[in-house]
Parts: structure tokens; sequence; C-alpha cells
């Protein structure tokens, strides 16, 4: 199986990955769906949505401060450095995560499509305002605030730059995906439980025009049934064997 999937991809022409939460769990970063995928009495989907927002903002944002303090602290692991290599080698051409905490770049990787927008980025509910409070070094400031952040230039309430349910997802990202997607004739799919669209159309596609499909799952996923590899390992140690 590793084999047939490492030389699936020293064959491919175009490679690309996909990406879910599951690349960054070894890291610490929580997932959203399965066993550990609890905040207080809260399941994650129930707060990433903009009706929640509306209904308690305080409570939306203290569940994203603290995921961003989590985020902060947490360090891209062997599966990010792998793909990172990978591109380096020339043969992934392109990664697009699902993930908002920034390890695929921090790990080196140059061409990352973020689909879900970046948690360390906020933007204001009404006018154009956005901040990425990595670059500004505004983070630890923006984090030790108390009660809700206000939009700096109009005063209105603040939210963090990713996308909810319900929600479309940014339009450039969302086309680059697609036609990276048409082009690759290798798509290696990493942790994602595969059940959330658009998201998960990109493997399908790289499946229908004519591209393999690798997986790298310790779970059955939304993928696994048209994966053409399916490596039953955790991320870290699949990347590592598959770098061998
Ligand atoms: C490991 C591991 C290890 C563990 N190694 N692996 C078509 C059909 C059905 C529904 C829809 C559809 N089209 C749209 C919808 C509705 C909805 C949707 O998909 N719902 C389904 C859930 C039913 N989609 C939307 O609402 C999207 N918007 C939209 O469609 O807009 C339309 C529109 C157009 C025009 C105007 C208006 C609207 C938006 C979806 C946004 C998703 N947002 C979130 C939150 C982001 C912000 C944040 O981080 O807080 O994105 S939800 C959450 O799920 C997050 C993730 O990116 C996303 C996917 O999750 P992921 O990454 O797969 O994680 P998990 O936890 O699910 O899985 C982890 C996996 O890792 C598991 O498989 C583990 O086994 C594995 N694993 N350890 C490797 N060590
Ligand atoms: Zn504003």
């Amino acid at each position: 199986m590793m084999e047939e999937a490492a030389k699936l991809l020293a064959r491919s022409r175009f490679a690309i990955a996909f990406t879910g939460a599951g690349i960054s769990a070894e890291s610490g970063v929580p997932t959203f769906r399965g066993g550990s995928g609890l905040w207080k009495k809260y399941r994650p989907e129930e707060l990433a949505t903009p009706e929640a927002f509306r209904k308690d903002p305080n409570l939306v944002w203290e569940f994203y401060r603290w995921r961003m303090k989590l985020i902060m602290r947490a360090r891209p692991n062997r599966a990010h450095r792998a793909l990172a290599e990978l591109e380096r080698m020339g043969i992934v051409k392109a990664v697009i995560t699902q993930n908002v905490d920034d390890l695929h770049r921090e790990a080196g990787s140059q061409n990352v499509i973020e689909l879900h927008g970046n948690i360390f980025r906020v933007r204001c509910t009404s006018c154009g305002y956005t901040e990425d409070l990595k670059r500004s070094g505004r983070l630890n400031e923006f984090l030790k605030e108390k009660g809700l952040p206000r939009c700096p230039e109009c005063g209105s309430l603040l939210r963090p730059d990713v996308v909810w349910f319900g929600e479309p997802l940014p339009r450039e990202a969302l086309e680059e995906a697609f036609r990276l997607a048409e082009r690759a004739d290798v798509v290696l799919v990493i942790g994602t439980s595969g059940v959330v669209y658009p998201a998960a159309y990109i493997p399908q596609i790289v499946k229908e025009t004519g591209g393999r499909v690798i997986e790298i799952n310790p779970e059955e996923s939304g993928i696994t049934p048209i994966a053409d590899v399916f490596l039953r390992y955790p991320a870290g140690e699949a990347m590592e064997r598959l770098m061998e």
C-alpha cells in the first residue's frame, strides 16, 4: 500500500494535497468531529455559525480566543513538513487546506490555498476593515483584551475571518482549488472527514477527471469510497514512511 502510494506520487505530473483538521491533530490542535472534538458543552459546529455569533458573540469570541491561543503555541508536525518537502522536490504543486491554523505556511509550503479562512485574521462585520494580527504584531494584545473586539475604523463588531456554515467560501480560493483539482493527476487527501462541502468536492473532481486519490486517515471518511489507496495511519507516521 505504502509502496503503491509512493509510486503514484513519484510518477505524477501534477500532484496536489487536500488537508483537514487531522493533519494538525499531532500538533495538538483538536479536530472538529469525533472523540476529542468538544469545547465546554458545545460541539464546534454549533459555534462556527453566523446564527451563534448573532445570538451570543461573547460565547463565540471566547471559543475563538481559546482556539487562537492553542494554535499560537502549536508547531507544524512531520506531516506538514513532509508536504513542504514534496513541494520543494517539485512533486506537490499546491496544498489546498480547510484548516485555519497557518501551519502549512509555517512548515514552509509556499502555494497554500485556504478554503475556510485564517484564524489569525479578523474582519469588521460592517465595513471592509480586515487585520492580520500576526503581521500587525497585535496578536498578544488582542488576546489579552476582555470583551468584544471593535473595528478601529467604524466601531462595529469584529469577527474572525473564517468561513462559517451557510457562508460562501472565498471565491478566488475556491475557483483556484477547483482549477487545480481538474489539472491534478494525484491528490493526497490527509486528515479530513470529507463531509463539509464544497471543500469535499476537491478529491471528487480529481477522481472524475481521471486522477488518483491517495487517502491518509486512521479512520474511514467520506472520501474513503473513492480512494485508490487508503493508508490507515496517523498523518505523521504515514508521511514519514511515504518519504522513505
Ligand atoms: C487524523 C488524525 C491524524 C484524526 N492523522 N488524520 C452539499 C451537500 C451537503 C451539504 C452542503 C452542501 N453544500 C453546502 C452544504 C452545507 C454546509 C455543509 O457542508 N454541511 C455538511 C456538514 C452537511 N456547507 C457550508 O455551509 C459551506 N458554505 C456553503 O456551502 O455556502 C453556500 C453559499 C453560497 C452562496 C451564498 C451563501 C452560501 C461552509 C462550510 C464552512 C465550514 N467551516 C468550518 C469552520 C471553520 C472555522 C473554524 O476553524 O472555526 O470549517 S466547520 C469545520 O469543518 C471546519 C473544517 O475546515 C471543516 C472540515 O472538517 P475537517 O477538517 O474534515 O475535520 P474533522 O474534525 O471533521 O475530521 C478530522 C479527520 O481527521 C477525521 O476523519 C479523523 O479520523 C482524522 N484524524 N487524527 C490523520 N493524527
Ligand atoms: Zn468597520
